[in-house]
């Protein structure tokens, strides 16, 4: 292929970023982030630091990425402001040592948001493909994120072109970017498998000032083997859907799917495929893991429409080598259409999130530990969650071997409100609380989900708390979070003696 752009090394490129500009990356998870060119950057950032000169930049992305992006700009301390969510751990310390400016973002907004100038000025796109042609057209890879409006938005661009990804990958996306208001209109999408936009991105040339050449797949790294308490949590939610289908609370042909990342996400996944009352499901997801690779091969999903390939490399290769039957099975989108409350709403998606911690009220935290250290990021858990046919959220009863109850009085960061969330679900047991009143809510709660260990002290908190219309003490809520936070163990709360 020839292109009329400069090829030129990843420090070159590094080279011509300035401190204090701000990069949108491609990709979503570490699926299609850019590895060379962050990586020089690093390099970059620390030889001006020990030049004694300043070099930070603002980081924008579309979820998660690879090590080679967060992890290596902020052990270089290079990152000044990110958005809108991580899961690197050394770029996790920064935020909560208040090293780095966080903005916690709903995937889906974070696209128009730029657009709308609410984050100030995008200098470059630094963005990865698979091919690329002359005239300014570009092949994405396995993550779309937000590329196409970064390259719209961005003054200039950097493209690491990946021979590691095969250029056969075109088709599979679909990237449609909607109008901003007032002349909005309807994102065309009615079935998760409809195509709406275009399978490439296409961008003024002269703004590409160079292509970067690579050869290496997404970092992607392996999830840790299902446990009995993950499987538990997975068998608990396929029975429960197929227990609604049976009832007729969800239609026959069953209803697209959405499911978030991590080990319990897979084993609820690897659960719903193996039980055969349910049908053959469709996904309207962000991510797609390993686990869903041979539930398509099975016919168990019959489509998956995501914004992410985030595949273990064997998962990866198998899935390229065989890109023209997986064609037919998965589309890529943006994050502001895979995550759109909009097409969320219309296709009546089923949510699955995991939760760090859920409230007697059915609020939901997924992001700060005691209210405070942020772990990852609201991610697309609150597109989904708060437009979804039924929204569940699951997580393990118990945290931190089995110290923290992770169903507390008082949620200490509140992400999902008891609005927006239907049914909790843990290895223990799931609260369908769809048509039931707080009190109702924080009974289900405590009988049906909470571990053992913590049930009597939850139900002595409803007891003491049991006027008004939610089962709620000012001097009571946080005392299990107290408690952690003095004793490193939530056990053994005299409950009736606590600081009023
Ligand atoms: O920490 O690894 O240090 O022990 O939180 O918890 O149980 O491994 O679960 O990996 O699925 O993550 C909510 C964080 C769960 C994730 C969250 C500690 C626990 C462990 C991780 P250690 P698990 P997961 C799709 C949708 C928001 C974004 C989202 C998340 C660590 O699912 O980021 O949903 N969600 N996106 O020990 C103290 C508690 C705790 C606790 C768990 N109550 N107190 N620590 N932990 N509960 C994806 C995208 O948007 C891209």
């Amino acid at each position: 292929m020839s292109l009329p752009y400069p090829i030129l090394t990843a420090e070159e490129a590094a080279a011509l970023i300035n401190n204090g500009q701000t990069i949108g990356f491609s990709g979503f998870t570490p699926a299609g982030s850019p590895k060379a060119v962050p990586r020089a950057l690093a390099v970059r950032a620390k030889a001006e630091h020990a030049a004694g000169r300043d070099f930070k930049i603002g980081v924008l992305t579309g979820a998660s990425t690879g090590p080679s992006l967060d992890s290596a700009l902020a052990e270089a301390e290079a990152i000044s402001f990110r958005t809108p969510y991580q899961s690197s751990s050394i770029l996790r310390k920064q935020i909560n040592a208040g090293k780095v400016r966080f903005v916690d973002m709903h995937l889906s907004m974070l696209p128009q948001a730029v657009r709308y100038g609410f984050l100030g000025k995008v200098h470059w796109a630094v963005v990865e493909a698979c091919d690329m042609t002359p005239g300014g057209g570009i092949v994405l890879t396995t993550g779309v994120g937000a590329a196409p409006t970064y390259l719209r938005e961005a003054e200039k661009v950097i493209i690491e072109l990946n021979a590691s990804h095969p250029a056969s990958l075109l088709g599979m996306h679909d990237l449609f970017e909607p109008a901003d208001p007032p002349v909005r209109w309807e994102i065309p999408i009615f079935h998760a498998s409809d195509r709406a936009g275009s399978p490439i991105v296409v961008i003024d040339p002269a703004k590409v000032i160079g292509v970067v050449l690579t050869n290496e797949p997404d970092e992607t790294k392996e999830f840790s083997e299902a446990t009995p308490t993950t499987e538990k949590i997975g068998q608990n939610v396929a029975e429960f859907l197929s227990a609604e289908l049976r009832a007729g609370r969800i239609p026959k042909e069953f209803l697209p799917l959405q499911s978030g990342v991590g080990d319990v996400a897979n084993s609820v996944l690897a659960a719903l495929g193996k039980d055969t009352s349910v049908p053959a499901f469709e996904m309207y997801t962000e991510v797609l893991q390993d686990s869903v690779v041979p539930l398509i091969e099975s016919g168990r999903c019959s489509f998956a429409s995501t914004c992410s390939l985030t595949l273990s490399p064997e998962a990866m290769k198998h899935v390229t080598s065989n890109v023209a039957y997986f064609k037919k099975h998965i589309l890529l989108r943006p994050q502001e259409i895979s995550n759109n409350p909009e097409i969320v709403r219309r296709l009546g998606i089923i949510s699955m999130n995991t939760a760090i911690e859920i409230d007697l009220g059915g609020n939901v935290n997924s992001t700060h530990v005691m209210g405070q250290q942020m772990m990852n990021g609201i991610g697309g858990s609150g597109d989904f969650t708060r437009n979804a046919y039924m929204s569940i959220f699951s997580c393990a009863s118990t945290a931190k071997g089995g110290k923290i109850s992770t169903i507390v009085p008082l949620a200490s960061h509140i992400d999902h409100t008891e609005h927006s969330v239907s049914v909790v679900i843990t290895e223990q047991g799931v609260a369908d609380l769809r048509g039931k009143d707080p009190h109702e809510r924080a009974e289900l709660i405590i009988e049906n989900c909470a571990h053992p260990d913590f049930k009597e002290g939850l139900r002595k908190y409803l007891h003491l708390t049991k006027q008004g219309h939610v089962p709620q003490s000012m001097s009571l809520a946080f005392a299990m979070h107290r408690q952690f936070l003095n004793t490193g163990d939530m056990h053994n709360i005299d409950w009736e003696n606590q600081p009023k």
